[in-house]
């Protein structure tokens, strides 16, 4: 079944999406994700320039040698951008193969595990009391497991608040220069225990709560916050310090027992086989997008199996949602599968370009059993709403010294 064409669209219904398609010789098409966060036009042209040619001719069912190919076979290995690249190649040879097979991508990659995918919701606020209002409408709605997050006092803007923004795609859709954003460790330890101590005596033990620090924190200060944040037993707290050093957290671990949940932004197994193979980590984070999608995640989860890892893929906003039917597929038939972060289903306008039947119930999301991935995405739509230059902000500390965001 020959490959002969491979289109890429990148479309702005409020942020950046960059959405591949995959087209065979009898008409069937696949979709995959390659969106990387203010770097959208590289991974555009990567795979414009440097994947389609090589891939027209090619037989759409040879997944696992088509990723070999523009894995091993490309000598420049590993990479944000081409690993996004070939994980949206990725996506959507697996979407052609469950819509050639009439099933479910779920079904080709085991079946199902549970019944339905357990996910997190944020609640986030400008002061403790404003988060866990937020954190009471999540509850009704069903969610058990919900990430906190509040306005640090004192700081210029604050990750994962949206300030006087209505939602995220607001918050991160406009930015052509990187906005900059305050640090102080020591302001953020005045906020962040008091925070899980009011949730804990607001909410008792029937939610779980998570915390995301986003790696700001050097690993003695994790260790420190990690034992600080035990008696309100998070299900975990995510990027408590950088990684690229995965030793660190041999440090953090051995002081705390509050589990540790990282990997967002790894590319590949190897980004993490320290942190897996150690045991430092509860949580693998990667996501489809940008761990080498479907076939990627699968070589990450497998591995994790064997060290009692669980996965818990990123679920943010600048993942479109066919990488997020990806990572519903994998998430059902995956046993070691822990918990999914989820934001919702996009903007009004985005879910008119993207289109699925994915269902939210109490808190979990019902997989499509369409074939394929299960998503649709209207290119006359898209077509609308095109590309505008926008990054992620970059953080400095009081005294102007540039620190991780
Ligand atoms: C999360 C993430 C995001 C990232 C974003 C960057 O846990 O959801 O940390 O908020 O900051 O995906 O592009
Ligand atoms: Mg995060």
């Amino acid at each position: 079944m020959k490959i002969t064409d491979v289109k890429v669209f990148v479309t702005n219904p409020g942020r950046n999406f960059v959405t591949v398609k995959v087209i065979t010789e009898d008409g069937t098409y696949g979709l995959g994700d390659a969106t990387l966060n203010g770097r959208e036009m590289a991974v555009h042209t990567y795979i414009e320039e440097h994947v389609k040619p090589c891939l027209i001719g090619r037989d759409a069912h040879c997944i696992e040698d088509i990723w070999q190919y523009l894995y091993m076979g490309v000598y420049w290995r590993r990479g944000p951008i081409t690993m996004a690249a070939i994980a949206a190649i990725d996506m959507a040879l697996w979407d052609i193969k469950g819509k050639v097979a009439g099933l479910p991508v779920y079904q080709l990659l085991g079946g199902k595990c549970r019944q339905g995918v357990r996910l997190y919701a944020h609640a986030n606020g400008e002061t403790i009391e404003d988060t866990l209002d937020k954190a009471a409408q999540c509850i009704e709605q069903g969610f058990d497991a919900i990430r906190l997050q509040a306005a640090i006092p004192g700081l210029k803007e604050t990750y994962g608040v949206l300030g006087d923004k209505k939602d995220y795609f607001e918050l991160q859709g406009n930015r052509p220069l990187p906005p900059e954003q305050e640090w102080s460790t020591k302001k953020y330890f005045k906020l962040v225990p008091e925070l899980f101590a009011q949730a804990k005596a607001r909410f008792g033990d029937d939610v779980e709560f998570l915390h995301d620090t986003h790696s700001r924190l050097t690993p003695i200060e994790s260790a420190k916050l990690g034992k600080l944040l035990e008696p309100y037993d998070l299900l975990f707290l995510e990027d408590a310090s950088i990684a690229e050093n995965q030793e660190n957290y041999k440090l953090i671990r051995h002081h705390t027992t509050t589990p540790l949940a990282l990997g967002e932004t790894y590319n590949t197994i190897w980004d993490c086989k320290d942190l897996i193979q150690n045991q430092w980590i509860d949580y693998i984070r990667t996501a489809a997008t940008h761990a080498g999608g479907i076939t990627g995640m699968k070589k990450i989860a497998d591995f994790a199996a064997i060290y009692n890892i669980r996965t818990a893929p990123h679920g943010a906003p600048d993942l479109s949602p066919i990488c997020f039917a990806a990572h519903m597929h994998l998430n059902i038939s995956t046993h070691n599968f822990g918990i999914q972060e989820f934001v919702g289903f996009g903007n009004e306008i985005s879910q008119t370009i993207f289109k699925h039947d994915m269902r939210l119930e109490n808190g979990m999301i019902i997989v499509s059993d369409a074939p394929g991935l299960g998503i649709e995405f209207d290119e006359v739509q898209a077509e609308k709403y095109t590309y505008k230059r926008s990054y992620l902000p970059v953080s400095r500390l009081e005294d102007g010294t540039l620190w991780h965001w």
